[in-house]
């Protein structure tokens, strides 16, 4: 009597174990190649019914969340069931090592699941191959469903945030990282495209509208580099706005730091930013090129730059001109006039055409280097296309004026000068032209402020920015790119650090428990002033007299960290280890590019354009700064009507001074771009701290950008850097597992207690259970037990022995063994 009543509570032990574990895998098959119940099925009624029960309810349950008509479920089936596993999220594997995550992320990437969760972090492997799970369909599986009842997926990231703007009326923010072509940008347009199905718009356009903003956007940013072929040059906050029922209402973008040198120059086997060949094919094939002015032979410089076959291309290639018509649909359904990208349009040829102008050396009277414009076709073009007069356009370039001691003065430019003048103008009127674009955008997608819901709304922001960059030869923009990926990380630890110390002290564990090194002193090494690396790059910016080399003396005099170094044998280099990885670069360009100076001169013509968009560009609507820079202006302006023979350069002045970018010159008289950097990053941050936020982990399986192709050691770097192995390290040398006294007294009491005696589930009987296991080194909160890993593999393996006589014994009293 005793045995059977003991069986019975065995049986029941049985059955609750098997449910957690089909909770956590719900295959049906899975269940059913369970040794026990292979061995209990046919022989025991009772159980059969309650496990035919369960599976059941499990079917139903998931049905429920699945779609609705027959063909949707077949088709869901096919593609999506593959069914969830316990490794869906790594922080519930009991072995947390290197090797078994990695073997895990390999299986599961050529089973194609590409999403794996970490706790509550989304890791994205690159598929490098279109995969049929985007679809509406999905949208609606991921709709409200439980986290468990479908495997990992960014449509359930996105479905998370936005479900948690709506519960707790609260701002989420979704942090997209990873190295360059990892993955974050096709994540970003997933998420858009999941919110957008849910916020559904009232009206549909609005919903058209938000879908374009991304493709328009990227047209301008992004650009082919030896890395990918639509590598971001910028980064992106994409802000979705709704309404507190949840519908949609606007967006707003904003942008940073847009590579604008590769307007004029690329890197071998690069290209220019993707609207230049996407215009030039659109015009091509409607017979436009003419009328803007482009040649129709020979690609312009700049998107020509290696002379390779880019002419052909553009005439035969189908998908630059396809879109080229997706690019104009893109500004008509948003809303842009059509005067509007005309101007646009415009622009660019014009900027085409800058890059077109040559000069040549001539000598003065006066024996200074003086350039000129030996062929005018190309200057007269982009004179023409920017309304401004050719000549004023050749003066500015060729000549610059500068004021001292209340006299104005006019320079010559020499060839090399003049060159750069040239070359900044295009860089000037191409970064405008960006921010007005996405200043367009955000005005006409913002939501009706004449609807009071506008001001109770609530965001989803959605960050994706440039990936870690390390290329063969690495410049300032690299480095630019690079830092704010370690301030992305930054936040990343200090969440992920500030997470942990939180559940340590609701439980009131000691939090100092919680240890581990995170990037900081390499921000500080580059974001501290006065002596960080910005900082000692912009003091130095502010000499004329600096050069290359003054520059990287500076740095090691001053840089004193174990993260730089600089290479004996390698000139004007310097190194940083960033956390992902050692980065050389070169500081050639590096003051130039800081100062990032527009001559006042170049300001005042295009100022004087009779296209509106061109006054817009360079007009400066708000702030002091708008008119000390007119005033400068004028004084510039006025010093054109000077006699000729007042121009030759006489006076030593700081020249620098005078062709500051004057928008730029605020109340700290030099704005560089590494101070407008550092303070895009404050901005950054304070965004993305405002809203709660979620984290996607994008991880690129192989440099070849192959389908299939899992290199284990280039993902293991990346896991590593990205800290997702220092998130579960930290877990695993902390305390891996935190278990409720109940759950934790239900799941072990055998282990101390008699089989039929479920004792009370209390912080005291969880003692004594530990106790009698032989453990130590655990924790007590105040309502968790806190486990080190390798308690529970003890605990775990201490139970299946106690289990295994457990089922002898039953099955000898049950007779099954004969
Ligand atoms: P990135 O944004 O992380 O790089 P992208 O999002 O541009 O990288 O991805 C690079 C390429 O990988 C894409 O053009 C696709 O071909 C492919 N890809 C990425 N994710 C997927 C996916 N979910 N499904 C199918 N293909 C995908 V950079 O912007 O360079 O840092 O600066
Ligand atoms: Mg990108």
């Amino acid at each position: 009597r005793h045995a059977d009543q003991w069986c019975r509570s065995f049986n029941h032990f049985i059955a609750q174990c098997l449910i957690k574990d089909f909770e956590a895998r719900p295959s049906v098959t899975h269940l059913l190649e369970h040794p026990f119940i292979k061995q209990a099925h046919g022989k025991d009624a009772a159980l059969r019914k309650q496990l035919s029960a369960l599976i059941q309810d499990q079917q139903n349950a998931g049905s429920r969340t699945r779609t609705r008509t027959k063909h949707e479920r077949i088709n869901t089936r096919k593609t999506l069931l593959i069914e969830s596993f316990p490794d869906d999220d790594l922080v519930n594997l009991e072995a947390l090592d290197e090797e078994t995550i990695i073997t895990h992320l390999q299986r599961r990437y050529e089973e194609l699941q590409i999403y794996t969760y970490v706790g509550d972090i989304l890791i994205a492997l690159n598929p490098f191959q279109p995969l049929k799970i985007y679809s509406p369909q999905f949208s609606k599986l991921y709709h409200g469903a439980k986290r468990s009842d479908n495997p990992p997926h960014i449509f359930a990231t996105a479905d998370a945030a936005y479900q948690g703007m709506v519960t707790f009326c609260k701002d989420q923010c979704i942090i997209i990282s990873g190295e360059s072509g990892a993955g974050k940008t096709e994540s970003a347009h997933l998420i858009v495209q999941h919110l957008t199905f849910l916020g559904k718009a009232n009206n549909r356009t609005l919903r058209e509208k938000i879908l374009q903003v991304n493709p328009l956007v990227e047209a301008f940013g992004n650009a082919c580099t030896a890395i990918n072929d639509n590598s971001s040059r910028f980064g992106k906050y994409l802000e979705m706005k709704f309404t507190p029922t949840g519908a949609v209402m606007g967006a707003k973008i904003s942008e940073y730091l847009l590579e604008k040198s590769r307007v004029i120059k690329q890197a071998t086997g690069e290209k220019n930013f993707h609207i230049f060949y996407y215009i030039y094919a659109g015009l091509y094939h409607q017979d436009s090129l003419k009328k803007y002015r482009l040649p129709e032979k020979t690609a312009p410089r700049y998107i020509d730059s290696a002379n390779s076959k880019v002419m052909q291309d553009i005439v035969s290639s189908k998908l630059y001109k396809d879109q080229f018509d997706a690019i104009q649909d893109c500004f008509r359904i948003i809303g842009f006039s059509e005067e509007e990208v005309n101007s646009v349009y415009r622009i660019l040829a014009a900027i085409l055409n800058t890059g077109n102008i040559e000069f040549t050396s001539t000598t003065s009277q006066h024996q200074t280097d003086k350039s000129e414009v030996p062929n005018s076709e190309a200057l007269e073009n982009a004179a023409v296309l920017l309304c401004i007069g050719a000549e004023e356009l050749q003066e500015a370039l060729t000549s610059h004026c500068v004021v001292t001691r209340g006299e104005t003065i006019i320079r010559t430019n020499t060839v090399d000068k003049a060159t750069d003048v040239r070359d900044a103008m295009s860089k000037a009127l191409y970064g405008r032209l960006f921010s007005w674009i996405v200043n367009r955008i955000n005005a006409l997608l913002q939501p009706d402020i004449k609807s009071c819901a506008a001001e109770s709304g609530m965001h989803v922001g959605i960050l994706d920015i440039f990936g870690f960059e390390n290329f063969k030869k690495n410049s300032f923009e690299q480095l630019c790119i690079n830092i704010a990926n370690e301030q992305i990380q930054f936040y990343f630890n200090q969440h992920i650090f500030a997470l942990e110390q939180m559940e340590y002290q609701s439980e009131a564990i000691d939090a100092s428990l919680v240890e581990y090194e995170d990037n900081r002193p390499i921000l500080d090494m580059f974001l501290q002033k006065p002596m960080g690396l910005l900082s000692l790059l912009d003091e130095e910016s502010r000499f004329p007299q600096a050069t290359d080399q003054t520059l990287v003396d500076k740095f090691e005099d001053n840089l004193r960290y174990k993260y730089f170094w600089r290479p004996k044998r390698v000139e004007l280099c310097f190194g940083i280890q960033h956390y992902a990885g050692k980065v050389l670069y070169s500081v050639n360009g590096f003051l130039e590019k800081n100062r990032d100076t527009l001559p006042a001169d170049i300001m005042v013509v295009l100022r004087m354009s009779e296209n509106k968009l061109l006054q817009q560009l360079f007009s400066n609507p708000l702030t002091k700064t708008g008119n000390l820079a007119t005033s400068r202006a004028r004084v510039t302006a006025a010093s054109r009507s000077l006699p000729p023979q007042l121009h030759a350069g006489r006076t030593k002045v700081d020249t620098m001074e005078m062709m500051r970018h004057p928008e730029e010159t605020t109340n700290m008289r030099r704005q560089t771009v590494a101070s407008y950097f550092r303070y895009s990053l404050m901005d950054l941050l304070s965004k993305m701290v405002m809203g709660t936020p979620h984290f996607v982990r994008c991880i690129k399986p192989n440099d070849d950008r192959q389908a299939l192709r899992f290199c284990q050691e280039r993902v293991t770097v990346q896991l590593r850097y990205t800290g997702i192995l220092e998130t579960v390290n930290i877990r695993r040398q902390g305390f891996s597992h935190r278990i409720t006294f109940d759950d934790f007294v239900k799941r072990y009491y055998y282990l101390a207690f008699r089989a039929h005696q479920m004792p009370e589930s209390s912080k005291e009987n969880a003692v004594i259970i530990l106790q009698k296991a032989k453990l130590d080194n655990w924790v007590l909160g105040k309502t968790k037990v806190f486990l080190k890993y390798y308690h529970v593999e003890q605990l775990n393996l201490l139970l299946r022995e106690v289990m295994a006589r457990v089922v002898v014994i039953q099955a000898f009293t049950k007779g099954w063994l004969g």
